[in-house]
């Protein structure tokens, strides 16, 4: 049974590639919802009635588990879902661990869409995790429609991200986790900007390690010797995320719809 990853568009590529990297005959169902995105200014009941229908379809192709590869879904969506389906379902990691391991100053960013920082859990599990750490959330959101339209390098990319990003380490942040999955696109301009004295924070690792657990602790691991098969399913625009896909994964891809 294949591992059923979403987003709504292109961003859970970025989880995509390290799932691939840490489970490599590991079936995957990939779905992005390229015709309706972006979900991080839409209504809350909305984004819970888009991730259901995606599930929904997951659920159609027999998954073993899903994995919310979009941390808006994950904030706003994953405690419903869990009691709705029989599968398991793996959010995205929130970075905290990973971000005081990182820090120094204990003054940390998070990058993000609106609905992810009006959500204020990743600032709620840095300041439980450790009181003495201080938060500066930042929404983006023109970063995600600009990875949808592959604006990935250049002037305008360089804009946007000093735009959205310089404020933090001007704030004094010497870490910022990047919590929307749309962001690693970005990550050479993000780089650029902020300077090799910040460290930069992509929770995909880490959220493909939560589903490995997961899978182990239910004995639910392909076997190693599985040649895996990978499909990509996307509700709008398949070629462009065919494209935006291969800037970032290393495997060889087929089966873009
Ligand atoms: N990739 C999504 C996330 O991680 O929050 C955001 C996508 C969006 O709908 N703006």
């Amino acid at each position: 049974a294949p591992i059923g990853v979403f987003d709504s568009g292109i961003g859970g590529l970025t989880v995509v590639k390290e799932v691939i990297n840490l489970m490599p005959n590991e079936n995957i169902v990939y779905f992005g919802d390229t015709g309706r995105t972006p979900y991080g200014p839409r209504p809350v009941e909305q984004i819970i009635e888009f991730t259901n229908q995606i599930l929904d379809f997951l659920n159609g192709q027999g998954v073993k588990m899903a994995i919310m590869a979009c941390n808006t879904i994950t904030m706003w969506t994953l405690e419903q879902a869990l009691s709705r389906y029989a599968f398991p379902i793996v959010g995205m990691n929130t970075g905290e661990q990973l971000a005081l391991a990182a820090t120094k100053s204990k003054h940390i960013g998070i990058a993000a869409t609106q609905a992810t920082i009006n959500s204020g859990k990743h600032a709620q599990r840095i300041t439980a995790a450790d009181a003495s750490a201080k938060v500066f959330p930042q929404a983006c959101p023109p970063l995600c429609p600009m990875v949808e339209s592959e604006v990935l390098e250049g002037a305008e990319a360089e804009a946007a991200c000093r735009e959205y990003l310089l404020p933090m380490k001007e704030a004094g942040v010497d870490t910022v986790v990047l919590a929307c999955t749309h962001y690693p696109f970005l990550l050479a301009p993000i780089r650029h900007i902020l300077g090799p004295e910040v460290t930069v924070i992509d929770p995909a690792k880490q959220t493909a390690l939560d589903a490995q657990q997961v899978l182990k602790n239910l004995d639910l691991l392909a076997d190693p010797s599985q040649q895996a098969v990978r499909r990509f399913c996307f509700s709008a625009d398949p070629a462009r995320a065919k494209r935006l896909a291969e800037r970032i994964i290393d495997a060889p891809l087929h089966n873009f719809e």
